[in-house]
């Protein structure tokens, strides 16, 4: 596989407002809110995650890019709704307002909901494409599944819903860990899945790849938690020292910062013993997890 970070960060963000519908001019102020969070930056990892999965797995990126972007639209309604004054309460995102500062509460709610439901229309209507094609439907329905699982009540949803309920509340590590792997892995293992299963992965490989994400999405977490101390506020785009303030359970909160370190370290390094095997065609998932965690931002 050849390609790098930037190469299908590029494609996404040249094409992610493309699967969008037209929304009727009479309600354009929720295609504008949808738009002003979809196009407010962001790294683009769980798309990037999914082609790349694609390519490795011998797929056609081009045929992942619905389901790349759909990625992307359900990680970026979870990012709005988590601001919300009833959620984290944020006043910054990516270095701007967060949605509901520009847009107000309701229309936040609804542009969320809006980018939630569009993920599935943009899914939907790719698999209508292949009704005559068994084989490359059932890839595209194993990859839907992923990613509505992933998104989900045993997934994103869930791991939300106790990082909530945590705050003010000491969890254990294992608790802490179950939060982490569906809050922020879910759906991060759901993009590499949908990936592998658009291209031609073996069941050795779906297995590698599933403890490569695991370790992956709790490595990314962990590090989230060590920028909400250590951070730079203008590299991150927003506020640090806010799991603090709102008495969250973090990784750091409960073990220190040098526990997190060594964590993060061991995590970095089961990420690239899961994929070893596959020695320099795995150079890319080996090359952004080593990246990740010395990430800034
Ligand atoms: C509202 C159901 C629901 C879920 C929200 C994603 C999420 C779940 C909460 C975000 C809280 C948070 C700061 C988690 C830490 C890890 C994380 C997901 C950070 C944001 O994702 P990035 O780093 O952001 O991929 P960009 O802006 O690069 O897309």
């Amino acid at each position: 596989m050849e390609r790098g970070f930037d190469e299908y960060k590029k494609i996404i963000d040249e094409h992610l407002l493309d699967f969008i519908p037209n929304i009727d001019n009479k309600s354009i102020s929720l295609y504008e809110a949808m738009k002003y969070s979809l196009t407010a930056g962001g790294k683009r990892l769980r798309p990037v995650l999914l082609m790349a999965a694609c390519d490795f797995a011998g797929g056609d990126i081009r045929e992942a890019l619905p389901y790349a972007c759909a990625v992307e639209y359900i990680h970026t309604y979870s990012l709005i709704h988590d601001d919300l004054p009833a959620m984290d309460n944020d006043d910054l995102r990516r270095g701007l307002p967060t949605n509901h500062k520009v847009y107000g509460e309701a229309l936040a709610i609804l542009a969320g909901d809006g980018l939630l439901t569009t993920a599935f229309e943009v899914i939907n209507k790719d698999l209508m494409l292949y009704f005559d094609l068994p084989e490359k439907m059932t890839k595209r329905i194993k990859a839907a599944y992923e990613i509505s699982k992933g998104a989900g009540c045993r997934g994103m949803v869930a791991g939300q819903v106790s990082d909530i309920e945590g705050e003010n509340n000491e969890y254990s590590n294992e608790m802490l860990e179950y939060i982490h792997l569906n809050k922020t892995g879910a759906l991060i293992r759901s993009a590499i899945r949908a990936g592998l299963y658009l291209g031609n992965p073996t069941s050795y490989m779906l297995q590698n790849f599933d403890i490569y994400a695991e370790n992956l999405g709790l490595a990314y977490q962990i590090a989230d938690d060590i920028l909400d101390e250590v951070g730079n506020p203008k590299e991150l785009g927003k506020a640090i020292g806010s799991d603090k303030k709102k008495n969250k359970n973090t990784y750091t909160s409960i073990n220190g910062l040098a526990a997190a370190y060594n964590r993060l370290d061991q995590l970095t390094d089961n990420a690239v013993e899961a994929i070893s095997s596959y020695y320099d065609n795995a150079e890319f998932f080996r090359e952004l997890v080593l990246k990740l965690k010395n990430r800034r931002k």
